[in-house]
């Protein structure tokens, strides 16, 4: 068979879609509700160690090199200061889904796939930008535990929804309180999320991170973001 002729690259009308650095890519799993059906609720130390372990791999053999990765439940937000692949948004949104949709797959033992986004930033709005991820991973540790456990007591899914969504954060907390889960010392990797970075030349995982608010917070990010820039 004949190659295709370079003119048949003009189908390809976004493959000159690109971006500036610096940029995240954000990948998440796809379906992992169903995925993750057997582990263990709302947390399997498990599945968030071989989430871990992809963003490891991720510095380790994927090329382009991120300054850091910010992991909670089944997403994973990569940070890039420099461009990989000239910016061009199929090729980084496609191979960093396919290398993690395959890391992940081995850490599981079974096929999985997780989609990318690509989302270009100034280097000020990085720190917002995770702020919010961890914003939305103590959300999520709130409703996660309120869900299971009214599951625990009986309601289905939906009741146990539409219970949870009448309910304030501090109404939650009490009701999961009373249960005997104090929602403020639950492991720190549940509260606030875990990071991927390297730390005297080793690709390092963060699972006590501050609130990325606090001083200690943007302090650390500002030396992780500093020292991989030059
Ligand atoms: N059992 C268990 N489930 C988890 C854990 N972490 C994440 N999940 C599940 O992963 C889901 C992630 O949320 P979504 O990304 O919105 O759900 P999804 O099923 O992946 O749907 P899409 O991303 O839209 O394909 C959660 O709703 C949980 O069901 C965990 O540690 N244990
Ligand atoms: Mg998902």
């Amino acid at each position: 068979m004949q190659r295709i002729s370079a003119k048949s690259t003009s189908w390809e009308i976004y493959s000159g879609l690109c971006a500036r650095a610096p940029l995240i890519v954000r990948a998440d799993g796809r379906g992992f509700k169903k995925v993750l059906e057997k582990s263990s609720k709302p947390y399997d130390i498990d599945f968030a160690r071989a989430m871990v372990s992809a963003a490891q791999k991720f510095f380790l053999h994927f090329g382009p090199q991120p300054a850091l990765a910010f992991t909670f439940s089944d997403e994973i937000s990569l940070v890039f200061l420099k461009c990989p692949f000239a910016g061009r948004v199929e090729k980084i949104d496609s191979l960093a889904a396919g290398f993690l949709s395959a890391a992940i797959s081995l850490e599981l033992h079974r096929l999985v796939s997780l989609d990318c986004r690509t989302i270009p930033l100034c280097l000020e709005e990085i720190g917002s930008y995770l702020m919010e991820r961890q914003d939305e991973t103590w959300r999520n540790h709130v409703f996660s535990y309120g869900f299971f456990l009214l599951l625990e007591e009986g309601l289905n899914e939906t009741q146990a929804m539409d219970k949870l969504r009448g309910l304030k954060e501090n109404e939650i907390h009490e009701l999961v309180f009373q249960k005997g889960i104090n929602l403020a010392k639950t492991p720190a990797w549940q509260r606030r999320g875990i990071m991927v970075y390297r730390e005297e030349g080793q690709v390092t995982a963060n699972w006590d991170i501050p609130l990325l608010s606090t001083k200690e917070g943007k302090t650390l990010l500002m030396k992780i973001l500093g020292q991989s820039k030059s």
